[in-house]
């Protein structure tokens, strides 16, 4: 489809009704700057619809005790939530059973859990861990960390000049001695969709697990884990219109089964004696502590709707939305879009002229326009680039073609002020 077909069916109706979505989302009818607020920072997290609100609430105002352990009515009731609240994970990424579903507090921890466990107990002196140039710090430093402790080595998979890995390089640098891999689903810097199943296939004929940072995925692309045949799969619910604080590690459970625990504490075991403690099942053995219980359960509540408007629906909007933004704003004097990939999500990265990303951010805030400016915790990806920072756009499934207008309004107005 030209993209000119694309901008046509743009100010058709798309397949749900953008203005009844926004309504669910009561922030966006705030005001900034008195201006209507333009939220297009969904990568750093989105926004939360009412019913994941009133979810939170109602735990702490109808439900709250702990969970796993009362007897009584309320910690029976909490408890349900919490446990439904899984099934409706497992469900959404089609995991074999609950038991691969593991509440973390986020995509960091997730993904640290899996260094310090399995790594830490299968990793020795001279062994590999892959990972790629375009990973958000949270998939960089946990491994280095490791690699560190057991006098490893991390080895780097590079991108080219469009934001995309290089398979070739990713088949030469993988060894005998490479005994992890974990990569970005989707860049939240580039917006790039990589080739994930052909990254894993290649791993599993090298017996060699792999890690999807899912974390810019789950909220654009239909997550199936079986399909993907992935070991371990990390997101975090907020970027998913869920709750801050609250996360998700999937693992498979001979994986998860063969691990020792993370975190000592209450829940995760199943005797505790001074002499010895024997450890809960899964998933428990991985939940120490009381946990974020409204924060599963508002999670469980965002898996709902998107669910009900449908995975594939919001790909579809989020598309028209990337396309028509990639168009217009293509036409802004000295304007470079960072991360130009074949597959990408609805993240738009760009530079313009020598106008530091700070000021672009700062001055469209005026304009009631949230973008995020920075090394979106990529600094790897700004050296590749050669540039400290990009200013990134990211749309959800509550935006809309006016919204991208007042963007690009705004960067006309940037430019004259600017010169
Ligand atoms: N991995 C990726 C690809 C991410 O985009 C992020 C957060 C994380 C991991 C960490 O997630 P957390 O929920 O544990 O913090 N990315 C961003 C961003 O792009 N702007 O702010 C946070």
């Amino acid at each position: 489809m030209s993209s000119k077909e694309i901008i046509s069916m743009i100010s058709k109706p798309t397949l749900y009704d953008v203005e009844k979505i926004r309504s669910d989302f009561p922030i966006l009818q705030t005001k900034v700057h008195g201006k209507p607020l333009v939220y297009l920072d969904n990568a750093a997290t989105s926004q939360k619809p009412i019913t994941v609100i009133t979810k939170a609430q109602e735990y702490y105002s109808s439900m709250n005790s702990n969970i796993h352990r009362g007897v009584h009515a309320l910690s029976q009731v909490a408890t349900e939530a919490y446990e439904m609240a899984r099934i409706k994970i497992k469900n959404f990424i089609n995991s074999l059973g609950k038991n691969e579903i593991i509440f973390t507090s986020g995509t960091t921890e997730s993904i640290n859990l899996v260094a310090q466990t399995y790594c830490r107990a299968n990793i020795k002196e001279g062994d590999e861990v892959i990972i790629s140039e375009m990973e958000h710090h949270s998939n960089i430093v946990p491994w280095q960390m490791i690699c560190d402790e057991k006098n490893a080595k991390l080895k780097i998979i590079p991108i080219n000049d469009e934001g995309e890995i290089i398979f070739e390089e990713f088949e030469r640098i993988i060894t005998h001695r490479t005994k992890f891999i974990s990569v970005v689903y989707v860049s939240n810097s580039l917006g790039t969709i990589n080739p994930v199943k052909q990254i894993i296939k290649l791993a599993h004929q090298n017996n060699i697990p792999v890690l999807l940072d899912a974390a810019q995925a789950v909220n654009h692309i239909p997550i199936d884990v079986q399909e993907l045949d992935c070991d371990f799969l990390a997101f975090s619910g907020h970027k998913i219109y869920g709750p801050t604080g609250i996360g998700v590690l999937y693992g498979k459970i001979n994986l998860l089964d063969s691990m020792p625990p993370y975190q000592g504490g209450g829940d995760m075991i199943s005797k505790v004696t001074f002499e010895k403690t024997t450890f809960n099942e899964l998933p428990y053995k991985f939940e120490a502590g009381t946990p974020n219980i409204a924060g599963v359960i508002g999670l469980g509540e965002a898996i709902d709707y998107v669910t009900n408007i449908g995975i594939d629906n919001i790909a579809l909007h989020e598309k028209f939305l990337l396309d028509y933004a990639t168009e217009v704003i293509a036409d802004i004097p000295g304007l470079k879009i960072i991360g130009t990939a074949k597959e990408k999500v609805s993240v738009l990265s760009f530079v313009l002229d020598d106008i530091h990303p700070h000021d672009i951010g700062t001055f469209l805030d005026f304009e009631g326009v949230a973008i995020r400016t920075g090394h979106h915790c990529t600094q790897p990806v700004m050296d590749r680039y050669g540039i400290p920072a990009t200013s990134r756009a990211s749309f959800a499934m509550y935006n809309t073609k006016d919204e991208i207008d007042i963007l690009i309004k705004g960067l006309k107005k940037i430019i004259e002020v600017f010169g």
